[in-house]
């Protein structure tokens, strides 16, 4: 149910948004008030990519259309962050408490503080590995299992005809977190059963263009034999592509490449060719985190899994979709 706050304890926090008072007298913060009013806290793991710019634009505008008070912190990808966050949302008595995990491990603790203090959490975006899944009333987000399932599909499909070996590399998102966990599974689950295709060089990328560039660096020093990179997201493709047109090569011909999220640079590298295909993934959360905020302050039951739906996207049907892109 609706709580006040009482205190605001922001020692710690980076970029707090603090809205005005809901309820009348008393309260330094907003809710509880009889009005119906609620005040989320949502803690968000950085600004590593496109996606995720994407992802914290439609949480920040989907509150504010919801008339919800989002109290927003960047954890810069760092756990240690997202705790800090978090606790200190248990002491503002937020009605609500929304995150997205920067890893999957380590969550059962602090999930225990915030239970204890009845405020209820929902999972955005990625997963906890918790066995006491009644530490979160939902998880709403995408099934990386399957966009790797996708991802490896295609392969299958491009190289169907051929008996020789196919070298890939592949960028991993972060380690430990759920998206690099997951994708990573459902592609080795397609490609496995078929031995040309080895994985001559796996690596973390940190989700980030930067470090997916640094490391492709690496790999294109190492092996001169590569065809294909499957990317964790695109940002990290985007940064290999530099990479390889920096060794002399043609991304898209020489090394083919796969990636996952389908923001608007991945896309038109797509469409120019220099990537052959993208797996979607919508950061575009923002207004099913609402609805079930709404629903678990009222004490409401929600679904305990929401899935986002997704698509997946050739170079031509990247052109086509370019112009009507949102993000
Ligand atoms: O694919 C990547 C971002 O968790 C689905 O995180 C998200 C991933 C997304 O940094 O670009």
């Amino acid at each position: 149910m609706l709580k006040r706050i009482s205190t605001l304890a922001l020692a710690g926090l980076t970029a707090v948004t603090l809205a005005g008072c809901g309820g009348g007298g008393g309260g330094a913060g907003a809710s509880g008030g009889g009005d119906g009013s609620i005040t989320m806290g949502f803690s968000q793991v950085g600004a590593e990519s496109g996606w995720r710019t994407a992802n914290t634009k439609s949480v920040q505008e989907s509150a504010k259309a919801a008339g919800i008070t989002l109290k927003f912190s960047d954890a810069q990808q760092k756990q240690e962050n997202q705790i800090k966050a978090i606790r200190s949302y248990i002491q503002q008595k937020v009605d609500v408490i929304a995150f997205s995990p920067v890893v999957e491990s380590g969550w059962d603790t602090v999930l225990k503080e915030a239970r204890n203090a009845k405020i209820p959490v929902i999972l955005t975006d990625r997963a906890v590995d918790s066995k006491d899944t009644g530490l979160y009333k939902t998880f709403l987000g995408s099934d990386f299992v399957e966009e790797g399932r996708k991802a490896g599909k295609w392969l299958l499909e491009e190289y169907k005809s051929g008996t020789d070996p196919v070298n890939i590399v592949e960028l991993q998102g972060t380690t430990g977190s759920a998206p690099a966990n997951d994708r990573k599974a459902g592609f080795q689950e397609v490609i496995g059963g078929e031995a040309k295709f080895k994985i001559i060089a796996s690596q973390t990328g940190d989700f980030t263009r930067a470090k997916g560039k640094e490391v492709m660096e690496a790999f294109l020093k190492a092996h001169p034999d590569i065809d294909v990179l499957y990317a964790h997201n695109d940002d990290m493709g985007l940064g290999a592509i530099e990479a390889i047109e920096g060794a002399g090569k043609v991304p898209g011909k020489d090394i083919k490449i796969i990636t996952i999220d389908a923001v608007k640079d991945g896309m038109q590298a797509l469409a120019d060719g220099k990537i052959n295909y993208i797996v979607e993934c919508s950061p575009l959360l923002g207004p099913q985190l609402m609805d079930l905020a709404k629903k678990v302050v009222k004490g409401e039951s929600v679904p305990a899994r929401v899935v986002t739906e997704e698509t997946t996207f050739t170079q031509e049907q990247a052109k086509a979709a370019l112009p009507q892109r949102q993000y």
